[in-house]
């Protein structure tokens, strides 16, 4: 039986998308290990289970979160931070080797060698659930690009520039690809319009940081 992740040669087929320079798109990089990556969250969630947590703001988020890794993402009233527990207290389940792996391999295929994420967040879409123009500023180090892995429903993803009022560009996102964010891109404001019912449940969507 055939299983694990293709190697590279296989891989090398991929078309690579420069969105713009430091973003990368790498379509259907995920494709063949979709099925287990969706195991494996399965699995996360029963340890650390989806919450839709609550921004400084108040307002419950409409996409579910959970982590693995040695950080996870949170939010609550008193705002945005990287914590090694969940929010009841409890360490974040390990991150899955394949997680690792697939991140790495594809940073490289982006440019980006060594990357060695220790940080995972794992967002969950269910129809309607959407995510507003925002950046990514609360990890320590930009120089470590961001690797993000869609899975599940297709999305349209917002790709805006480095001020909030630049308008986004619309880019469809589907099941396996993948998205590699660095260098110049790595500050831009981006966001996900409302995730269309279809053929499952919802979209995944794995986003592998150096929090730290
Ligand atoms: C571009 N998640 O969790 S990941 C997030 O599809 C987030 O769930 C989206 O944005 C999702 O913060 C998109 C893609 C992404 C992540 C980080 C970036 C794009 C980025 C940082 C800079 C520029
Ligand atoms: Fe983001």
């Amino acid at each position: 039986m055939k299983s694990g992740r293709p190697s590279l040669p296989e891989r090398e087929g991929n078309a690579r998308e420069l969105i713009e320079p430091g973003a990368v798109l790498l379509r259907g990089f995920a494709q063949r290990e979709a099925a287990t990556l969706m195991a494996e969250i399965a699995g996360i969630a029963i340890a650390a289970p989806f919450r839709n947590m609550v921004t400084p703001g108040g307002f419950p988020m409409s996409v579910a979160m959970t982590n693995c890794g040695h950080f996870g993402w949170i939010t609550d009233r008193s705002g945005y931070r990287y914590s090694s527990a969940d929010p009841d207290g409890r360490p974040w389940p390990a991150m899955p080797a394949r997680f690792r792996g697939l991140a790495a391999c594809a940073a490289a295929a982006a440019g980006f060698a060594d990357f060695d994420p220790d940080s995972c967040l794992i967002n969950r879409y269910i129809p309607g659930a959407r995510m507003s123009l925002h950046q990514d500023k609360d990890e320590a180090d930009f120089a470590a690009p961001i690797v993000s892995v869609s899975l599940g429903l297709p999305a349209t993803f917002l790709w805006g520039g480095a001020k909030r009022s630049d308008r986004p560009r619309r880019v469809p996102l589907e099941s396996g690809d993948i998205v590699v964010w660095g260098g110049p891109a790595r500050l831009n404001f981006h966001g996900v319009e409302p995730v269309a019912n279809g053929d499952v449940a919802c979209r995944y969507n794995l986003t592998l940081r150096k929090a730290k």
